[in-house]
């Protein structure tokens, strides 16, 4: 039996879970869970890093001697190093409002059609591109020598090693997709510095081993998908080629596993992206709002009780309310049920119907993707398997299903730190096989709960065509 510890740090929250891998064994403990509140100051909103890093060094401490450590994240965001190996600043939140007109600025430099032949990636208002040309010009970024991704700078601070892992990388849209590498000249046309940009490294690589100095023995660290996503999609307990997946928490991403990239005009209008996968996979897909606009509900009634108010939400007529949950309009944080209840044709009262507005949106979204991804790569779709913490959604789950007319699948929860984990152990040789026989392992040893579409299909289109008008 060997151990490995899974770093696993979302938006609203981050993880240290320790992963037992043996023949017929994969078995998941979680060591420390810490909240990752985001700060503003200064008008800025900011990560608190050295906060996330505190959580991950008292989990690793807990975990006790591991044979590997792997970390993933959220994607886009960074942190600048300057020329001593010093952070420069917090990074910043890409929910922050600085990359407003960026898109366009970058627009002016090189159209939308050539960026997506090059890169693949959706336009998200906060990909790293952005987020560079928003800072153009400041002290900080002058003063930077390197640029690190989130969990390559959590890897840095534990191993002294710099570096970028690829499926991460490819999240920053300055990627090439067609060669697998730092698109210099993109840069260089942006006045973006190409040297900020380490070297490169795939998923499974070992980074090295911890310092000593850190008082947590020398376990190496493995690179693993370090975005979040991607180890998500390693950790979806598919029995075949003909699923699409719902990565479901504070965002909902949505769509299919495929060898090649799909860098179709329509495809690109769709707002489809290519990221990197594991094992050379492309991970193309759509980021949909996901359980973000209730997550902001909820905070901002502080903190219900959720079951209970997911029961009152069940009970409420569905389609009583409905909002298309594409609209950048729910993308910053702040007064999100008021955003809800000005958003649609028929405004929901109450915190029942309001919650009830977001998940059938949320259903409805799902929907769109599945149909959209299906249609775009011309992969057929048997089941949707739903990963992540909105499988624990029974409502959403059951939604999501009548709303694609698709067997959901839901589970695990913890599909992220399983791929984590997964990809580890067979770097550090504890299993063997390609991304199929992982899966065949995960449903080996996770629970699986299994949707059946109701039959209410005419409903939907008209719920959809609401939408639409
Ligand atoms: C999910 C995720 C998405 C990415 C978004 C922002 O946690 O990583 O894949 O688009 O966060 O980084």
């Amino acid at each position: 039996m060997k151990t490995f510890a899974a770093v696993d740090l979302g938006a609203s929250s981050g993880r240290v879970m320790v992963g037992r891998v043996g023949p017929g064994t994969l078995a998941l403990e979680a060591v420390n869970r810490f909240r990752n509140e985001p700060v503003r100051a200064g008008g800025t909103l900011y990560w608190d890093i050295l906060a996330l890093y505190r959580g991950v060094l008292e989990g690793l401490r807990r975990a006790g001697p591991v044979d590997g450590i792997g970390i993933d994240s959220w994607a886009v965001d960074y942190g600048l190093l300057d020329a001593t190996g010093a952070l420069l600043g917090n990074p910043v939140h890409y929910r922050d409002s600085r990359t407003e007109g960026a898109a366009e600025r970058v627009a002016s430099v090189i159209g939308e059609e050539k960026l997506y032949a090059l890169t693949g990636l959706q336009k998200l208002p906060f990909n790293t591109i952005y987020q560079l040309v928003a800072a153009a010009g400041t002290p900080q970024l002058a003063a930077a020598r390197q640029l690190l991704m989130i969990p390559d700078l959590l890897a840095y601070w534990l191993t002294g090693e710099t570096g970028a892992e690829f499926t991460n990388a490819s999240t920053t849209q300055l990627l090439d997709l067609g060669s697998g590498r730092w698109a210099g000249e993109l840069m260089t046309a942006l006045g973006i510095r190409p040297t900020l940009f380490p070297p490169l490294r795939a998923p499974g690589t070992v980074i090295g081993p911890v310092l000593p100095e850190l008082g947590l023995g020398t376990p190496d660290v493995i690179a693993v998908g370090s975005h979040d996503t991607a180890s998500a999609v390693v950790g979806v307990p598919a029995a075949g080629p003909d699923f699409a997946y719902i990565s479901c928490g504070t965002w909902s991403l949505v769509g299919v596993e495929l060898d090649a990239p799909v860098l179709t005009e329509a495809s690109r209008r769709a707002n489809f992206t290519n990221e990197g996968g594991v094992d050379g996979t492309v991970r193309y897909l759509r980021n949909v709002m996901g359980l973000w606009p209730l997550q902001e509900c909820l905070r901002e009634w502080g903190s219900p009780d959720l079951p209970a108010l997911l029961r009152e939400a069940a009970a409420v007529p569905a389609f009583r309310a409905v909002v298309d949950l594409d609209d950048p309009v729910f993308l910053p944080p702040g007064d999100m049920a008021g955003r809800l209840t000005r958003a649609g044709d028929r405004p929901p009262s109450g915190r029942a119907e309001i919650v009830r507005c977001v998940l059938d949106s949320l259903a409805l979204a799902h929907r769109r993707a599945v149909r959209q991804a299906q249609e775009l790569s011309s992969r057929s779709v048997g089941a949707v398997h739903i990963v992540g913490g909105g499988a624990r959604n029974e409502l959403l789950c059951q939604l999501t299903a009548d709303a694609c007319g698709l067997p959901v699948l839901a589970g695990p929860v913890e599909a992220t730190a399983l791929g984590n984990v997964l990809v580890q152990a067979r770097a550090a040789g504890a299993i063997s096989g390609d991304l199929p026989a992982l899966r065949a392992r995960l449903r080996e040893t996770q629970q699986i709960v299994r949707y059946e579409p109701r039959g209410d299909a005419a409903a939907w289109r008209a719920a959809e065509r609401r939408l639409e008008a």
